[in-house]
């Protein structure tokens, strides 16, 4: 804190300035510390139901949320991710509950938004223990966007739970949504926007995942899964780069649920997030 001065309101010379040391030390709170493993996670995303609707990703076996509690319990998952429709009938408590409090469906055409629907209260009451939002960066809503995931950072910050952005580029302000700045500026607009972490996209090499990391200057990375690779080793090439570069783990759910054995595929993340083995 500034003091001292002159009586005439001139300026001070600076021999007259003190710097009094402040008492107040600045609390770095890690509110995901609850549900990780040493700083890293690995979360089972189930929101596609809602994104893209049951035809496009789901059959008769994943298409029951049950089986989801099933592979996110069994597979040791830090985390399972579900809207609050989903949450309300099938979560077990098994594991640490994150849920999506905003989201939009793949019907509208034109510039993506996706509005707040599960209010932070709820959530909580839900079990919580994070709530995630996604922000379509470069969208001609992103204004929307950014205003409400600002107050349900607060809000949940009050509450105690941690605020996990989805931050997608998407819209008409962006051309390349992997590529290596526009994924950076993801991750840095997660920590301008106070998230305690930010799922994002790879972009197709460790080096450039890292300046995104970098760029996140704290706030956990997680990568997101996206539609199912050609082969396990594609993805698994992917979530060790991603790993390398420092990110904190993975969100993901296609690779996971649609593979043919979705608990080896959990095993084999885990040895690469908490193990460190190379894919
Ligand atoms: P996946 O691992 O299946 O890609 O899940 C991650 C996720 O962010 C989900 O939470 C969400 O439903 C989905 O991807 C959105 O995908 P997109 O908007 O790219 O179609």
């Amino acid at each position: 804190m500034l003091v001292g001065g002159n009586e005439s309101g001139g300026c001070l010379r600076p021999n007259t300035v003190k710097y009094r040391k402040t008492s107040r030390r600045i609390m770095k709170r890690d509110r995901m510390a609850a549900f990780l493993t040493g700083g890293r996670g690995m979360l089972l995303a189930y929101d596609q139901g809602l994104e893209h609707g049951p035809s496009k990703d789901f059959d008769d076996r994943n298409v029951d949320p049950s089986f989801i509690m099933e592979v996110a319990v069994k597979g040791k998952f830090n985390g399972v991710v579900f809207q609050k429709g989903v949450a309300e009938r099938f979560y077990d408590g098994k594991v640490p509950l994150i849920v999506k409090v905003n989201g939009k469906t793949s019907l509208p055409q034109g510039e993506p938004v996706a509005r707040q629907v599960c209010s932070v209260e709820q959530a909580l009451s839900l079990g919580a223990k994070a709530v995630g939002y996604t922000i379509y960066l470069g969208s001609e809503y992103e204004a929307k966007m950014l205003a409400e995931f600002g107050r349900i950072q607060e809000d949940a910050h009050e509450r105690g739970l941690a605020a996990i952005a989805w931050v997608y580029p998407r819209g008409k302000g962006v051309q390349n949504d992997v590529s290596g700045e526009i994924v950076a500026y993801a991750a840095r607009a997660g920590l301008e926007l106070g998230a305690d972490a930010v799922k994002i996209k790879y972009t197709g090499d460790s080096k450039s995942f890292g300046w995104a990391v970098k760029s996140a200057a704290g706030a956990k990375v997680f990568m997101s899964g996206g539609p199912k690779a050609a082969t396990d080793d594609a993805f698994l090439e992917q979530v060790s780069g991603a790993i390398r570069a420092g990110a904190s783990g993975l969100a993901v759910g296609r690779n996971v649920w649609q593979h043919k054995d979705p608990l080896q595929m959990a095993e084999s993340l885990r040895k690469i997030i908490f193990e460190r083995k190379p894919a």
